[in-house]
């Protein structure tokens, strides 16, 4: 890679590269086969602001591995430089299937986070029709068919966002705790002293209600357009 990077500046094509994990196939085991493994190669290069990643859906599923938290380290990391959308089953050879085919939820989520992140990049589609669309209009179905889906999904993510019943657990979930929020923060010994110092009440914590079976029957009922 370094010599690639170098290449490419002495031909001034000021390209950027997006490396894609897999964990397997065609070998049975692959250097670098997730996206975290990738990110760790890159923070070893000499010129490791020329590179990225570009995670597939399909190839972090294969691995059984959360596909949206992958894409949100590359995300945090500044690395997210492509993407690869298509459907697939934990597990499986690697299926490439429409986007939204096998798992609406995870979908769901991925398509939430890249547009309230607001990412800007290509959003690509490296997908197949099934073996068994033999005509043209089965192939431009199953084409259109991924970006109606992700589109179907964004809509989603908005209803979801602006949900009344949605807003009221995630407020219930996630409370705002002034005297927490002092504690986090960059290192000094005062907080670390003050954390060492301080008293939980384990009664009230464990007590409290934490709703998250509401929550996830609530996206549910939207993804399924069913919500009251
Ligand atoms: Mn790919």
């Amino acid at each position: 890679m370094d010599f690639l990077c170098e290449y490419s500046i002495a031909q001034g094509y000021d390209y950027k590269f997006a490396l894609e994990a897999k964990p397997n196939e065609p070998r049975g085991d692959i250097y670098m086969p997730t996206t975290g493994a990738m990110l760790g190669f890159i923070a070893t290069l000499k010129h490791e602001a020329m590179v990225g990643v570009n995670p597939e859906v399909a190839h972090e599923t294969i691995a059984g591995l959360n596909f949206y938290h992958a894409v949100a380290q590359a995300l945090e990391a500044g690395k997210l430089f492509h993407i690869d959308l298509n459907g697939q089953k934990p597990g499986r050879f690697d299926q490439d299937l429409r986007f939204g085919q096998e798992d609406a939820k995870n979908a769901f989520f991925l398509v939430r986070m890249l547009e309230n992140y607001g990412y800007k990049g290509s959003l690509h589609f490296d997908a197949h029709p099934l073996r068994t669309a033999s005509d043209d209009a089965d192939i431009l179905g199953f084409a259109k068919g991924c970006m109606r889906s992700y589109l179907i999904l964004k809509e989603k993510a908005r209803i979801f966002d602006a949900d009344p019943v949605v807003q009221e657990l995630l407020a219930q979930l996630n409370p705002t705790c002034t005297e927490s929020e002092a504690l986090l923060g960059e290192y000094t010994p005062e907080r670390a002293a003050a954390i060492q110092s301080k008293q939980f009440d384990v009664d009230g914590i464990t007590a409290q209600a934490l709703p998250y079976e509401q929550l996830d029957q609530r996206l549910f009922d939207i993804l399924m357009g069913v919500q009251d």
